[in-house]
């Protein structure tokens, strides 16, 4: 069962290297404000997991750099996930604005989120 989670894993990756979308392009000013903006995005996930693909592919269409934190390998980041958000569960994007924490799981949820602050 663990085998094929990995050849299941690679696959993902691979799938969404090859199909990688592509980003829209900016306006130097536009780029700089949405660069701005996603400083206060991070995104904690599993690598090959694939609603966490699904979010790093929308984050990837709107020419976003988010913070990523590996929330499977690194324990201080899954500490950071139970603590914050309530449970170990990817995606999960903590989004700070004026000094407060809101923790969003649920991919679809993610996604509409970025397309309404970003596209
Ligand atoms: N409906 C969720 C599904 C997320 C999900 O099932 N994530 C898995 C990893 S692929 C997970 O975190 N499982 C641990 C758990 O549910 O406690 C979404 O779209 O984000």
């Amino acid at each position: 069962m663990k085998f094929i989670r990995i050849i299941l894993g690679k696959l993902i990756l691979l799938l969404n290297f090859v199909f990688r979308p592509s980003g829209v392009k900016r306006a130097p000013d536009a780029q700089q404000a949405a660069d701005e903006k996603a400083k206060d995005l991070t995104l904690y996930q599993f690598e090959a997991c694939p609603f966490c693909v699904k979010v790093r592919r929308e984050m990837k269409r709107q020419s976003i750099n988010v913070a990523l934190k590996d929330a499977k390998n690194d324990e201080v980041a899954r500490q950071e996930l139970l603590e914050g958000g309530g449970r170990v569960k990817v995606p999960c994007l903590k989004i700070t604005k004026h000094g407060e924490e809101t923790w969003m799981y649920e991919s679809s949820d993610i996604v509409a989120y970025l397309q309404k602050e970003f596209a």
